[in-house]
């Protein structure tokens, strides 16, 4: 099924990416489109790998430390069990993030409509203005990181974030919207070191439906 804007799980009722199988494993979901789908501004090759090794290697590793923290718990043996727990924070939020990136990615340019427009207006004073924002956050990104469009369910409103790795200088309880990824290993193929034109690029391909689609999930998970 090609992306219409409308891809959040159906199994989920609607609800919010179900990232487990029915054992509580972790499993990484199809892409919505062929790789080469979203070209020429995310190239079929850069798509391959970025899905089939760098994306599947946190749900494996994520595997991994969940096994091993269930593991020290069942032994007693809890020494070094923090390190698991690191890890887990880092691998689970790789699989997170990559898992909503993919579906915020279309062939269509757009622009946010609807309740998300609106909160974009009061929140940012403007498209154009949350444009730039998200734009310099991810841009800036100090080492690997994400951008992220998210809302913020303690005050009812739209934050943008500037994330190292998948897991550092996030505020408790946000729920992604938009994701933009500027790890070396979404453009260097592509874009080289250019890591701006990237995220210009991205702009083209960015699925307003699926972040609006993301923020009546999170506002209806939030009672708001
Ligand atoms: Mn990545």
């Amino acid at each position: 099924m090609l992306p219409t804007g409308r891809v959040l799980s159906e199994s989920t009722g609607g609800g919010i990416d179900r990232l487990t199988d029915a054992e509580g494993k972790f499993v990484q979901a199809k892409l919505p489109y062929p790789e080469d789908f979203l070209e020429p501004y995310y190239d079929a090759e850069t798509l391959h790998l970025h899905y089939t090794f760098h994306h599947a290697a946190a749900v494996t590793a994520a595997n991994n430390d969940a096994r091993a923290i269930r593991e020290a718990v069942d032994t007693g043996k809890l020494q070094s069990v923090d390190s698991s727990m690191k890890k887990l924070s880092y691998h689970l939020s790789s699989h997170i993030l990559h898992s909503i990136f993919w579906t915020n990615l279309t062939k269509k340019k757009g622009e946010p409509s609807g309740d998300l427009a609106k909160l974009i207006d009061r929140d940012f004073g403007g498209f154009d203005k949350l444009k730039a924002l998200l734009t310099a956050a991810s841009v800036a990104v100090d080492g690997s990181g994400w951008g992220i469009l998210g809302y913020q369910p303690y005050t009812g409103g739209l934050t943008v974030l500037q994330c190292e790795n998948h897991e550092k200088l996030l505020q408790w309880g946000v729920i992604p919207l938009l994701v933009v990824d500027v790890w070396e290993h979404a453009y260097y193929l592509k874009y080289r070191n250019r890591r701006a034109e990237f995220v210009t690029a991205l702009f083209n391909i960015l699925n307003w439906e699926n972040a609006a689609d993301r923020l009546a999930v999170a506002q209806k998970l939030a009672g708001q």
